[in-house]
């Protein structure tokens, strides 16, 4: 019990104070840059991470760009009639005033099409993100194992039974998915 308590309030604390991974930009911070190790041979890739605005004025995620793909898009995953699809966000992604944008698996993401080596555990994937306002911002993205539900520091935190299934479904729905959008391209 006390353990518990001691536990929660370390957590706690570490989510006040910005971890030394932030990126910031302007009004913005870039917090938990992650993705997911690819098998070999895979023709897409995952990126995460979390955009706090805390600003007075809205700025606009644009456009993604990463040396370690043939391309990167900005993708939003959702059900529709039942059948979990992807889409481009072509007109890239709005983060409110004191607003959150969460890229992550389900939701908006990167797709790294056609990696050009497999993402490996523990490794880092360079990644520019372009705003409308802040302009190219540069970040990593720790690549957590494959279908990890998250970044790889919570990985203590949350129940990890449920949210790993879950994770691994969406992931492969999406790679199935995108093959057929990429040869269709
Ligand atoms: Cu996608």
């Amino acid at each position: 019990m006390i353990k518990r308590i001691a536990l929660s309030l370390l957590f706690a604390a570490s989510l006040a104070a910005p971890a030394l991974a932030d990126v910031t930009a302007g009004t913005l911070v870039i917090s938990e840059p992650w993705s997911r190790a690819t098998p070999p041979g895979a023709r897409v890739g995952g990126g995460y991470l979390t955009i706090r605005n805390t600003g007075s004025e809205p700025d606009t995620l644009v456009s993604v760009a990463s040396p370690a793909s043939e391309k990167a898009e900005l993708h939003l995953m959702k059900t529709e009639d039942g059948v979990m699809a992807m889409r481009p966000a072509e007109a890239g992604v709005e983060i409110p005033a004191g607003g959150t944008l969460v890229l992550e698996p389900g939701g908006y993401h990167v797709m790294f099409i056609r990696p050009k080596a497999p993402f490996k555990q523990g490794e880092s994937v360079p990644l520019t993100l372009t705003f409308a306002k802040a302009g190219a911002v540069e970040v990593n993205l720790t690549v957590s194992p494959i279908g990890a539900p998250g970044p790889a520091k919570t990985d203590g935190d949350k129940p990890n039974m449920d949210t790993s299934a879950h994770g691994a479904g969406q992931e492969n729905t999406g790679a199935e998915a995108h093959g057929n959008h990429g040869s269709g391209e």
